[in-house]
């Protein structure tokens, strides 16, 4: 915990006094993100409580189940971001298509795409989940955003991070200075610096992943995996098998004790089950300002050129020397 008490907002306005030509726009829009997060969160938080559990009897564009708090959460990022002039265009992983600002509000400099409440299948059994975005600066010619703004690399991203609402909702962010998480304090409404300069180990002891895909993975990937359960004291294995199914929360541990996280692709599922967009390249902008990398197994995930928005990738992120072991039982060079 930080000796300091700071705030989101103390820390983004010294973030930016580094950078004399900045307009305040930018900060102002990851401030508007930390608003929105601690509207959601509440909601999250009293879930059990209030009837916004189950289904909406609706699916999202793919073909899963929507939760009321999956629509409210998306609701909310929309309806904290559409006015403020800071954007010129957003994309909701729970959207089908990208999200103009409506034509009465003015266009700002920046592109914001996000999952509005990932892993929501866990809601009911009270796990944690999250809040995933990215922040891309606008490359598009005309005054209002495009598709293109949308599916630039993520080599691009400007800043990301996540929210994850677990038994305290927690923001993880970069904006390229260092990974910093900050601790939601209900009882003064702020989010405070509990976390500064988070920095990934090198490598980790736990692995997380869903064995019930077994079957379907490649030679190279049950190589690993098998690899990793071997014991061998000199490389501290076997590694521990830490799997929550919501990758926010997966994510996050391994962020802070070291680890690797794996959703590859397999034989039904050649690229996998995340999104590209969404949920890799955030957590790839993250994982990387924190020493760590990402990779869908054979190309780093911010080298990778969108093609759709939908787009879904192989995952193999966390720990550098864990992901690169990985990378060649999985190109099976090992
Ligand atoms: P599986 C949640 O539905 C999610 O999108 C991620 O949050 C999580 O990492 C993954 O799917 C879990 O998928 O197939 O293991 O249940």
């Amino acid at each position: 915990m930080s000796d300091r008490l700071v705030t989101i907002e103390r820390h983004i306005m010294e973030t930016q006094r580094q950078y004399p030509e900045a307009t305040g726009e930018f900060s102002a829009l990851v401030y508007d993100i930390a608003f929105a997060a601690k509207v959601i969160g509440r909601e999250v938080n009293k879930a059990g409580l209030v009837d916004v559990l189950g289904y909406t009897g609706s699916q999202n564009v793919h073909g899963e189940e929507v939760r009321k708090l999956d629509e409210f959460a998306d609701s909310i990022m929309f309806r904290a971001m559409d006015h403020t002039g800071r954007l010129c265009v957003m994309a909701s992983e729970e959207q089908e298509d990208i999200i103009p600002i409506p034509e009465k509000y003015g266009c700002g400099h920046y592109v914001l795409t996000y999952d509005p409440l990932d892993g929501s299948s866990n809601i009911d059994a009270n796990v944690s989940i999250g809040t995933i975005f990215s922040i891309y600066r606008k490359v598009s010619s005309g005054e209002r955003g495009t598709l293109e703004d949308c599916l630039q690399k993520g080599s691009a991203q400007v800043a990301a991070g996540y929210v994850v609402y677990g038994a305290s909702t927690m923001m993880v962010f970069s904006t390229g200075n260092g990974v910093h998480g900050f601790t939601y304090d209900p009882s003064v409404g702020e989010f405070l610096l509990s976390h500064s300069h988070i920095q990934i180990p090198q490598r980790g002891r736990i692995y997380s992943t869903n064995e019930g895909n077994y079957q379907r993975w490649s030679e190279g990937t049950r190589k690993y995996i098998a690899y990793l359960k071997e014991s061998d004291k000199a490389s501290n294995r076997p590694y521990s098998a830490r799997y929550i199914g919501s990758l926010v929360a997966d994510f996050h541990r391994n962020l802070l004790y070291g680890g690797i996280f794996l959703y590859p692709g397999d034989k039904e599922s050649p690229r996998g089950k995340l999104r590209l967009v969404y949920e890799a390249n955030p957590l790839a902008f993250l994982v990387e300002h924190a020493g760590g990398y990402a990779s869908d197994g054979n190309t780093r995930i911010l080298d990778l050129k969108p093609r759709d928005i939908h787009e879904r990738t192989p995952l193999i992120i966390g720990s550098r020397e864990d992901v690169r072991e990985a990378e060649e039982f999985i190109q099976e060079k090992r």
